[in-house]
């Protein structure tokens, strides 16, 4: 069977692929699915409750470079490339960390180099609904008055995993003094432009998120980050923002997303009880994650000579 692309409908996020299997792929099939995802920045592959965790990591590999996760706690237990959410136990250890990313964010926002594309299956859905919201960050950035944009532009942004680093089972009884040192040690900030140049399509991104971004370094005013932050609707406790789209997962599908232009939150089920895991792989995709990465490049164009 073809690889066939379907692209969303009515301005919507997220292709449809079908006929999709990693023992099947071709270098072209990979070539269309990557282009994709930088055009779509969602696109869902049909059909894949058979993958294997082995094709799941093959799978990750023609995205770029699979960066495992920093904490082993969320290591799936053959294969640490792939990070897992569940609230299972396997041989009487935690399976992966329960109820991961329930916040605006973007996957690894805090890390130096922050990743490309995440690769993301539901492996066991629970009953209701379990999705994904997504907000995509081109558009909000576009959205956004030009008075807004200018000061944005001019600004960075400090990124931190603080708010939602995870106690980890071994830190039962440990001074917190002691963990929050060793957090701000393995994980310190990581500053990156306000507005980051997408390298493949050129476009403004609006980077920072609710859970992650700490503070903007230049800005003129405190209020810019609340600001900006509001205007993409990541403050909008009722999700319906218009910016805001749902992703709610079928049986056998996985979503591949851009993960520099879309900032997400987990919606998990609603019985914390109901047994649940998801699978995903990450990759840096040998692009510079800013393609103007240096605050004194920047005013190009922009007419701002700060
Ligand atoms: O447990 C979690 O919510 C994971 C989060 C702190 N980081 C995911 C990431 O890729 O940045
Ligand atoms: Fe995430």
């Amino acid at each position: 069977m073809a690889v066939e692309i379907t692209p969303a409908q009515n301005g919507n996020m997220g292709s449809a692929v079908t006929g999709f299997t990693v023992a099947g792929a071709t270098a072209e099939d990979y070539a269309a699915l990557r282009q994709a995802v930088y055009r779509d920045r969602i696109i869902v592959l049909k059909d894949q409750q058979d993958i294997t965790p082995e094709e799941f990591v093959e799978l990750g590999r023609h995205f770029g470079t699979i960066v495992p996760y920093y904490e082993e706690t969320y290591h799936h237990p053959d294969h640490p490339e792939i990070f897992v959410s569940s609230n299972l136990s396997a041989d009487g250890r935690p399976l992966g960390v329960p109820r991961t990313g329930r916040f605006w964010h973007a996957d690894y926002m805090f890390a130096q180099e922050p990743l490309s594309v995440t690769v993301f299956a539901q492996k066991i859905l629970p009953p209701g609904r379990r999705g994904t919201y997504f907000i995509d960050m081109v558009k909000a950035f576009r959205d956004l008055p030009e008075s807004l944009k200018q000061e944005a532009r001019v600004t960075r942004a400090s990124h931190s995993v603080r708010r939602f680093f995870k106690i980890r089972p071994g830190d039962v009884f440990r001074p917190l003094g002691d963990l929050i040192r060793e957090v701000e040690k393995i994980s310190p900030p990581a500053v990156h432009n306000t507005v980051v140049t997408h390298p493949v399509t050129g476009e403004e991104i609006l980077y920072v998120s609710e859970g992650f971004t700490d503070h903007l370094i230049g800005a003129e005013r405190d209020s810019l980050l609340r600001d900006l932050l509001e205007a993409s609707g990541q403050l909008d406790e009722t999700f319906t923002d218009p910016h805001i789209v749902l992703h709610t997962y079928e049986p056998g599908e996985i979503v591949i997303w851009d993960n520099r232009a879309l900032v997400h939150c987990a919606l998990h089920a609603t019985d914390p009880s109901a047994p649940v895991m998801s699978h995903r792989v990450t990759t840096v995709d040998g692009h510079p994650f800013d393609a103007n990465p240096t605050p004194a490049g920047r005013g190009a164009g922009t007419g701002s000579a700060k």
